[in-house]
């Protein structure tokens, strides 16, 4: 039975409410806050014990946004650099939410993004001494994983048993699926790579916690053991996914039984685990050169693989209704797998490969990662050979941060969301496009990719038209009720904290299926807080993962 007792506290968003970042924002940040139109002309910031008046300021004009119905104007009080906490006030509407002004704004919230991924462990108990009161018996040992009829080979004739155990839950769901997968792990990598200092600082409380190695890195190890046995030693290929032949009932992990079977070996799914072990066999090389060099030939052997069957598209077999992560041009993921083999080894045959004047770009997602390619060769342009085009690479990332940055100044809500970008999935996409806007102003300065960047957190958490922080457990507002197996069957009235639910996208595609209507048909209002909303409010490792990037990010390059 679904509950609506949660929702109570957290009722629909009201027209007249002020939108911001609920948690608030590190002293150095851009800050701004989103007002409906109404008499005011002007705003205050209020320390919320004292009520005191610690800022002054005019609000900007009045604009509308299609995307929400609304009109509203825009707060910025970025010279308000004292710690404290604060409400913002304007005259005939009702005080927003509190927020902090801190050094340490999101240290919480980005260790809690990257603590979901051990909540989503598969093949393992959760102890409460790291889980609380989420601790879970062990589910999905898959020691016992069944290969395919679309996966048979002559070494491996379907029905063969294999071990495949770890990895992540994908999402609301059991199955785990090496697309989606490649490029969470790839974008928690990524995180490492560039903030290395803070993450080695992390403390997640983790079972690994202490042991002398970055948590993140230890996080990501769960599932590069998974995905390594995903890959055929016969021949290279790997298998697209492991999962059930239909999805599971809302049950708990460890009363999910049904038959696991690894399906189908496909280019993409060989591009990706290529990239990602490329990029891994890098990062890991100064804890452990062994697993190091064995994660590099891994890459070796599914390129070589893919090179001989470049057109292996994923094709649902009949017998199996599970998430299908189908894509049917793998340019990118040929350009992206040819671009981490070239930073790893240095060998300009791969960045040949690469094709690199033939890769435009864009922002990141499972079936384009064409930009992760770009973010890549940027981050590591100082030690690139002589073959690399360093203009092209700078020009890259810089024409789509500057694309994105174009955007954010003319929207309404002030964030670098468009109206095409209200699509499955929006929360990560925000991030996404955020993560490109921190490439970019690493590599420029240009303070505007920074303050882009800064309003894309602050769309998730709060500055949006339906005034929710997406983040489970973290903002005054947050979603209460994500589309995620373990937060719903486990008797516990909160979710399983630190999860970043889909966000508003008008497909409203279960919206048959809802108990609850959605509140709008505009896109982005088009989020519905229940259980039953896989459209919107299904949680990913793929967003979660530039939600830990951002985070950290911000709190790492905002100037103090
Ligand atoms: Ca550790
Ligand atoms: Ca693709
Ligand atoms: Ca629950």
């Amino acid at each position: 039975m679904l509950t609506l007792a949660g929702l109570g506290a957290h009722g629909a968003a009201s027209a007249d409410d002020i939108k911001l970042n609920q948690l608030g924002f590190l002293p150095g940040a851009a800050k701004v806050a989103v007002v409906p139109d109404g008499v005011a002309r002007d705003f205050a910031v209020v320390d919320a014990d004292s009520g005191k008046v610690v800022f002054h300021g005019a609000l900007g004009p009045a604009t509308s946004s299609p995307d929400s119905g609304d009109t509203v104007r825009l707060a910025s009080f970025a010279p308000l650099n004292t710690p404290g906490k604060y409400l913002l006030r304007v005259t005939g509407l009702p005080d927003s939410s509190p927020f902090e002004i801190s050094p340490s704004a999101y240290q919480a919230v980005s260790a809690a993004a990257l603590k979901a991924f051990y909540f989503n462990r598969a093949s393992t108990a959760l102890d409460a001494r790291y889980a609380g009161i989420y601790a879970r018996a062990a589910g999905h040992p898959d020691t016992q994983v069944l290969i395919h009829a679309s996966a048979a080979s002559a070494t491996r004739p379907a029905g063969t048993v294999i071990a495949s155990p770890k990895g992540w839950y994908d999402a609301g769901d059991y199955n785990k699926y090496i697309v989606n997968s490649g490029i969470a792990t790839y974008t928690l990598l990524a995180a490492y790579e560039d903030f290395p200092a803070f993450f080695q600082r992390q403390d997640l409380n983790i079972p690994e916690s202490g042991n002398g190695r970055p948590d993140i890195l230890n996080e990501v190890w769960w599932n590069l053991e998974w995905m390594l046995t995903m890959q055929d030693p016969a021949d290279g290929g790997v298998y697209h996914k492991l999962t059930n032949l239909h999805f599971d009932g809302i049950v708990m992990p460890n009363q999910a039984t049904q038959p696991r079977y690894v399906v189908q070996k496909t280019t993409a799914a060989a591009l990706d685990f290529s990239a990602v072990m490329a990029t891994a066999s890098r990062v890991y090389a100064p804890f452990d050169k062994a697993l190091s060099a064995r994660m590099l030939t891994a890459a070796q052997s599914a390129w070589r693989w893919a090179q001989a069957h470049p057109r292996e598209y994923y094709q649902q077999p009949k017998d199996v209704s599970t998430g299908e992560y189908g894509d049917k041009d793998v340019s990118d993921e040929f350009a992206w797998a040819a671009a981490e083999l070239y930073i790893t080894t240095g060998d300009d045959a791969y960045y040949q490969a690469m094709r690199a004047p033939e890769q435009a770009t864009s922002v990141p997602s499972w079936g384009e990662v064409r930009g992760l390619a770009w973010m890549s060769l940027a981050r590591h342009r100082k030690q690139l050979s002589a073959a690399a085009d360093q203009r092209l690479i700078t020009n890259r990332v810089e024409v789509l941060a500057q694309q994105l940055a174009d955007g954010w100044k003319k929207s309404p809500y002030g964030i670098p969301m468009q109206t095409h970008d209200f699509d499955w999935g929006s929360s990560g996409l925000a991030l996404n496009q955020a993560m490109v806007l921190l490439h970019g102003y690493r590599l420029t300065g240009k303070r505007d990719y920074l303050d882009a960047a800064q309003a894309g957190l602050d769309y998730v958490l709060g500055r949006n038209a339906v005034e929710t922080s997406f983040v489970t457990g973290y903002g005054a507002r947050s979603t209460q009720h994500p589309h995620h197996r373990p937060s719903q069957a486990d008797g516990i009235a909160a979710p399983v904290p630190g999860f970043l639910a889909g966000g508003p996208q008008p497909g409203q595609q279960d919206a048959q299926h809802c108990p609850k209507p959605y509140p709008s048909r505009l896109p982005a209002k088009s989020y519905l807080d229940h259980e039953c909303s896989y459209a919107s409010n299904e949680v990913a490792i793929n967003w979660n993962a530039p939600l830990v990037y951002v985070a950290a990010g911000l709190q790492v390059l905002t100037p103090r």
